[in-house]
């Protein structure tokens, strides 16, 4: 049986993933690191089934080369998916140096862990379309387009990317970055633009709060469905030979088109006045504002525009996006109508 080491597994992607290769056969063991509440929502289910004892979880930290020193050995993979990061882009300037030592050396850690200990596993690592720069006049982007990161954080996955690169040539590792493009779904975190506006909006809904307030609405992302970009990374590592691969679904849309959408799931019916800090979305059947702008959710540097070109991947991986803009939004909006019903229902 395949072993495969998940790092950051209680993440959106990392809880996707080990329920993919979990179904596949693997022995799946994840990596959390210790906080004050055990923060495994998104992994709970995986410890309800019969086979559970295929699921284990192990502390560590990409920032403690010790840690992952250990659990390697332990563990001895096959595949190692690096998941793990300070993943958000705004908050990068806020924590840059955490965000240096996280997603930059804590890279650098896992491989030296690797070279050292000479286990000969599959490495892949998370890369991201932040490190591209966002200028429209060289999109769609692919593996070919320059980077040209704006935020501590793209700086970091750069410089993981590029040392991922330079031990696949130097010590013939194993070694893929995924360069993957915004990939959403009802486990995104909260704090993230998509997850933000459904919960948001469903609570305005519900009556529970009267708006929302948001930074950029003009910024324009490449929007995927996170569990079909899981099953990319698990492509990636069968390959014969490692290579890099953009992971996209081609299509871009804004923030302003992301709670357009949202609101049509939820029948409400929104026009937009004003301008710059002074827009406001409002809800046209009661006339109240439902959408303000605050200057603390904008960026000191934006990348304004996404959209992959994915093209090397369907030809080489023969993986191709499954779902829509729209169904992406319904599926995200319904899930927490769901839960908004729920939480009505127990208070
Ligand atoms: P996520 O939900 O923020 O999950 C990240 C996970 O990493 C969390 O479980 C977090 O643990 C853990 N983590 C953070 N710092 C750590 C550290 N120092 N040591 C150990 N674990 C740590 O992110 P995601 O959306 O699943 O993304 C997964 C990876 O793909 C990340 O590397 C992200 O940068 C990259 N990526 C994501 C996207 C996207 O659109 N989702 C696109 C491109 C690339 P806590 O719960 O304790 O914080
Ligand atoms: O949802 P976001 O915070 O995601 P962002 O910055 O694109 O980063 C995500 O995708 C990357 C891949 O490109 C990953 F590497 C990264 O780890 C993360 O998963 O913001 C999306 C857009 C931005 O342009 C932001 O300025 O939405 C804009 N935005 C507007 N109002 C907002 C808000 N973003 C957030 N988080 N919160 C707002 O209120």
């Amino acid at each position: 049986m395949k072993k495969a080491l998940i790092t950051g597994i209680g993440g959106q992607d990392g809880s996707y993933l080990a329920e993919f290769l979990f179904k596949k056969g693997y022995q799946v063991y994840g990596m959390l690191r210790r906080s004050s509440t055990f923060n495994c929502q998104n992994i709970e289910h995986l410890f309800n089934i019969k086979e559970s004892n295929r699921v284990h979880l192990l502390y560590g930290d990409m920032t403690d080369v010790d840690s992952l020193l250990r659990i390697i050995k332990e563990v001895k993979p096959d595949e190692i998916y690096n998941l793990a990061a300070q993943s958000d882009v705004r908050v990068s300037f806020d924590i840059p140096f955490y965000t240096a030592q996280s997603d930059a050396i804590g890279v650098l850690n896992l491989l030296e862990a690797v070279k050292n200990l000479n286990i000969g596993c599959k490495i892949y690592q998370a890369s991201t379309s932040e490190l591209f720069s966002g200028d429209k006049r060289e999109a769609p982007q692919n593996e070919k387009t320059s980077f040209n990161p704006k935020s501590p954080y793209g700086v970091a996955k750069l410089y993981g990317f590029e040392i991922a690169k330079v031990y696949r040539e130097s010590y013939k590792m194993f070694v893929v970055n995924g360069i993957f493009f915004n990939h959403e779904s009802p486990r995104r975190g909260e704090n993230f633009v998509t997850r933000k506006i459904s919960v948001g909006l469903n609570e305005i809904k519900s009556g529970k709060k009267e708006k929302m307030f948001l930074g950029n609405l003009d910024s324009k992302r490449d929007w995927g469905y996170a569990p079909e970009y899981m099953e990319a990374a698990w492509k990636m590592l069968q390959q014969k030979t490692p290579q890099d691969f953009v992971i996209a679904t081609g299509e871009t849309h804004s923030v302003r088109e992301f709670i357009e959408e949202a609101c049509k799931v939820l029948d409400i019916d929104i026009t937009w006045k004003g301008k710059g800090l002074n827009e406001k979305g409002i809800d046209k059947k009661t006339g109240k504002t439902i959408v303000e702008i605050d200057p603390q959710y904008f960026r000191p540097n934006e990348v304004s525009y996404l959209c992959g070109d994915s093209r090397k991947a369907r030809k080489i991986l023969n993986w191709k996006p499954k779902t829509s803009f729209k169904d992406l939004v319904k599926i995200m909006v319904e899930a927490d109508l769901r839960r908004e019903k729920r939480h009505n229902i127990c208070c």
